[in-house]
């Protein structure tokens, strides 16, 4: 790394408050992501393919579930080294941190909290090695920002459950060999199943009209019949309560993965602004630039900041969803507007996808709405404060 990349990065000094552990943890991802991911994103991202034959190292290296005890193919990893993991996934491409979020922290994780010891034991250690890929069916065509308003049932019928219904904006949905759906049983309580996609009646329709997130496989899920044991039922589960506790995880996640892309997008402007001449001289020696850039690097320390103090109340235990709602709203913005500001500093260059902020500007944009529009979170943290529900 460049000194001045360097230096963008931890301009603050928050290395001194990671452990050996987190930095060597941080720095093994950011390898492979420098070696393996780096070289080809933009042209995956141009050829809306996400790179499957690296999901056995990625599983090597320990992204999938890393916070789960070891008897689950976890590594009992801090919160924070979790965070910073996907920060470095991010770093690549939101659409391979993506992948990494709905594995662990929505997939693994509502099996992990709410399934059986059986559960567990069959699925976990799979997950975690990158064996199984799992997706996590909660919006739907008709309720997105308001799943509790989801139509899909499973009703008591056959070995066990009948399922009907469809989700949409699936990630994963057409490489996962279990789907984790979330339907509601006869009393109207939401519950999680998880559904093997080889079932009869269980269909995945990749959606191809995405200008974000290209690099990502998004899917909707069709339910037509589908038959399931009763051994597919997450036992503990019960209520909306139960796929928000997996949001939590997720959005966890993604408010380190935006410094990762903030970070990609700001390094590659700065470094940009020294080389471009304009009027005889490097555009970075001009006032409005380096306002510019140092607007771009401010956002990047405050979302470090949010992001390094969330990883610790997690790892306290102390953690509240709506403290990680403001992070999550304010990660996910305070990177769409850093790439935006990157992309115009690249002038004509700033639109291509050889260069980075274009591609990470418009995966943002479903950063930004995916896991709690911004709106949402507002309302979340409104509410949290203000103690009047105003959704
Ligand atoms: P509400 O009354 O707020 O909550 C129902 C029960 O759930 C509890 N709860 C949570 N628990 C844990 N974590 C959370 N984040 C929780 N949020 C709420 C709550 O305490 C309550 O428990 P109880 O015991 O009192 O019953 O329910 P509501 O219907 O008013 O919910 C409103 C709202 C907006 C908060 C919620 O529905 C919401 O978060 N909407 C946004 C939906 C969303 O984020 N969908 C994401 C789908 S997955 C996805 O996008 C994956 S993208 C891929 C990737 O991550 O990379
Ligand atoms: P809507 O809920 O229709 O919202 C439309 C607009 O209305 C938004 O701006 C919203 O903020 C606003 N709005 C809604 N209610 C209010 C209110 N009360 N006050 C103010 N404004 C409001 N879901 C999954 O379950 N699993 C996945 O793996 C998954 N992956 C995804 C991948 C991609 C690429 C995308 C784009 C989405 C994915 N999603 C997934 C779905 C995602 O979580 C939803 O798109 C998101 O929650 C918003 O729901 P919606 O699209 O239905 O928007």
């Amino acid at each position: 790394m460049t000194d001045m990349r360097a230096l963008i990065d931890d301009f603050y000094g928050l290395d001194s408050l990671l452990t050996p552990d987190e930095v060597q943890i941080r720095d093994a991802v950011r390898r492979f992501v420098d070696q393996e991911i780096r070289p080809n994103a933009g042209k995956w991202w141009q050829d809306g393919v996400f790179p499957t034959h690296l999901i056995p190292k990625l599983g090597e290296l320990g992204v999938f579930g890393p916070t789960l005890p070891e008897q689950y193919g976890g590594s009992g990893v801090s919160g924070t080294a979790y965070g910073l993991m996907m920060q470095e996934l991010e770093r690549g491409d939101s659409g391979l941190r993506s992948f990494a979020s709905v594995q662990s922290g929505l997939a693994m994780y509502a099996i992990y909290r709410w399934g059986s010891d059986e559960q567990k034991a069959q699925y976990l250690p799979r997950m975690a090695a990158g064996q199984v890929i799992g997706c996590f069916g909660l919006t739907e065509p008709d309720a997105g920002s308001d799943p509790g308003a989801m139509r899909t049932t499973a009703k008591r019928g056959g070995r066990g459950y009948i399922l009907n219904g469809a989700k949409r904006w699936i990630t994963n949905g057409n490489v996962a060999q279990i789907a984790v759906v979330w339907a509601k049983d006869e009393e109207g309580i939401i519950r999680g199943y998880v559904v093997p996609t080889d079932s009869p009646g269980f269909s995945a329709r990749e959606i191809h009209t995405k200008a974000s997130m290209r690099m990502s496989v998004t899917s909707e899920l069709y339910l037509d019949n589908v038959e399931v044991g009763e051994e597919a039922l997450l036992p503990l589960s019960k209520g909306l309560g139960s796929p928000l506790s997996c949001l939590t995880q997720a959005r966890f996640g993604i408010a380190f993965g935006t410094v990762g892309a903030a970070l990609d997008c700001l390094q590659e402007a700065a470094e940009y602004t020294k080389t471009r001449i304009a009027f005889g001289r490097p555009i970075a020696a001009t006032q409005m630039v380096q306002e510019r850039v140092v607007d771009m690097l401010s956002r990047v320390v405050d979302m470090q900041l949010k992001a390094l103090q969330l990883g610790r109340l997690y790892e306290s235990g102390a953690m509240r969803y709506p403290q990680v709602s403001l992070a999550k709203r304010d990660n996910a913005r305070g990177a769409l507007e850093v790439a935006r500001m990157a992309r115009e500093l690249l002038g004509g260059n700033g639109i291509s996808v050889d260069y980075v902020p274009m591609r990470h500007a418009a995966n943002l944009e479903t950063v930004d709405t995916y896991e709690g529009t911004y709106e949402v979170h507002t309302l979340i943290v409104g509410r949290d404060i203000l103690g009047e529900n105003a959704f």
